[in-house]
């Protein structure tokens, strides 16, 4: 969520559908207005073992953000991935019945999990406030095993339980600051996947962190109105093969990109990795 939603008034037509088109905070903004508190149990989390996170979003008076809105049927959305990419967490307290009246009323979000390697980790919080929408990196150290290095793969195609994916960007090399059109086109025995089904609101999410999970963003994908900053009016009942998505890159580096999708109940997790170039100067 972090970027999607700033250039793009000009669509009425998703503007109803699942709140792509919100206003964000800019960083500074949500430092100066919100507070996150992170608490784990226990206290000195290790590898190997559940971890009950839980973030507590307050307002710059010290009190509980009590205006937070569901978007994409979940009230925050929390991105937990490992300094090396390798590991990635989508996920929200309501999954495990944890968001109580209480817990919401103190806005006081609680999740369980299991994490591989010790180190550090970023989780990802995104919410929406009062029509705006909020995204803070928060860091966890844990104790475990050292993570290995990245293994990057910058390959466009990746095959995945059954499934071929692969990336088309446009244009082809990306360059940070300039809007980047892409579209994942799934195919499953040679053939067009043509039944995706919606996952939290969308057909797709993209989860995308730059290299050591030093920078995240998610946003969102779908039928074509996503392609060329939603434009377009939604295509009804269009269920694949391309997942539209469109993104800014803040800055050169090596990115990883983890695209979820639901197929037939289950969800998938499909990562590419992309290098981002600096941008051509004197354009
Ligand atoms: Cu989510």
């Amino acid at each position: 969520m972090g970027h999607h939603g700033h250039e793009h008034e000009a669509c009425e037509a998703c503007q109803t559908n699942a709140g792509h088109h919100l206003p964000a905070l800019s960083p500074r903004e949500v430092d100066r207005r919100y507070r996150f508190r992170l608490e784990t149990d226990p206290a000195a989390p290790r590898a190997g073992e559940e971890i009950r996170i839980t973030v507590r979003i307050e307002t710059a008076d010290g009190r509980p953000a009590t205006g937070l809105q569901v978007h994409h049927e979940r009230l925050v959305h929390f991105l937990v991935v490992s300094e090396n990419l390798e590991e990635f967490h989508h996920l929200h307290p309501e999954d495990f019945g944890l968001l109580t009246e209480e817990a919401r009323a103190q806005a006081r979000f609680t999740f369980p999990v299991t994490l591989r390697w010790g180190g550090r980790y970023v989780i990802a919080v995104d919410a929406v406030d009062r029509g705006q929408a909020l995204h803070k990196e928060l860091e966890l150290s844990v104790e475990g095993p050292p993570q290995p290095p990245t293994r990057w793969d910058l390959s466009r195609t990746r095959s995945v339980d059954g499934l071929t994916c692969v990336l088309h960007t446009m244009p082809d090399r990306i360059e940070a600051r300039n809007r980047v059109e892409a579209n994942i086109e799934i195919e499953a025995g040679g053939a067009p996947v043509t039944d995706l089904e919606p996952y939290l609101g969308v057909l797709a999410h993209l989860a995308i962190f730059r290299e050591n999970a030093s920078g995240s963003a998610h946003t969102h994908g779908g039928g074509p109105e996503f392609a060329h900053q939603h434009f377009h009016k939604p295509t009804p009942g269009y269920r694949g093969p391309k997942l539209y998505w469109g993104h800014v890159f803040k800055a050169p580096g090596r990115y990883r990109i983890f695209a979820q999708f639901r197929r037939g109940g289950r969800v998938y997790t499909v990562p590419f990795d992309v290098e981002v170039h600096a941008p051509h100067e004197g354009r």
